[in-house]
């Protein structure tokens, strides 16, 4: 049987990636994490804007993220979480295909609290150059898809 995968803008998604799905929405692992628990959630329409979803998407989606950051927070012994949308090129969104950033967030882990922002905005320039340059990612299909077989068993 052909592999199944989740379109994210130019990127394949694959199956072992992918930790939780909704009819309308799938979550996975981040290649390129700013910290530990730093996931996606996406809707499966391949939508590029947050005003293009449908309301049934946008509840979809959210009560998606809700319930994720809750299982990651405490997997990661986290106190907080940092939920995160950049909608449209010039607020940072590289991938144009709606995502929520979902990262578990601990006292202490950045210098100062907003710092986080500039890490996912450095995070993603540095990967695009290494994508683009179709140079080895930053990790491997087998660390994430082990992440990602952690965090399944959070929602079995
Ligand atoms: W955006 O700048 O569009 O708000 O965020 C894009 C996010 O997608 C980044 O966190 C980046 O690390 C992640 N990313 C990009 N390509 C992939 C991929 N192939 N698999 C998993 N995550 C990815």
């Amino acid at each position: 049987m052909a592999a199944h995968y989740y379109p994210f803008g130019k990127y394949k998604i694959s199956e072992s990636e992918v930790f939780y799905t909704t009819q309308l929405s799938f979550a996975f692992v981040n290649i390129s994490p700013v910290r530990p628990g730093h996931v996606l959630v996406c809707p499966k329409r391949e939508v590029k804007r947050f005003a293009d979803l449908t309301a049934d998407e946008t509840c979809d989606l959210w009560l998606t993220a809700q319930k994720i950051g809750r299982q990651l927070e405490s997997y990661h012994n986290a106190s907080s979480l940092t939920f995160g949308i950049q909608d449209g090129p010039q607020a940072g969104q590289t991938v144009p295909h709606v995502h929520i950033h979902i990262i578990p967030r601990k006292g202490g882990d950045f210098d100062n609290n907003d710092d986080i922002y500039d890490e996912i905005d450095l995070k993603e320039k540095q990967l695009k150059r290494r994508l683009d340059d179709e140079e080895r990612p930053k990790r491997s299909l087998e660390v994430m898809a082990a992440e990602a077989g952690e965090y399944r068993k959070l929602f079995s």
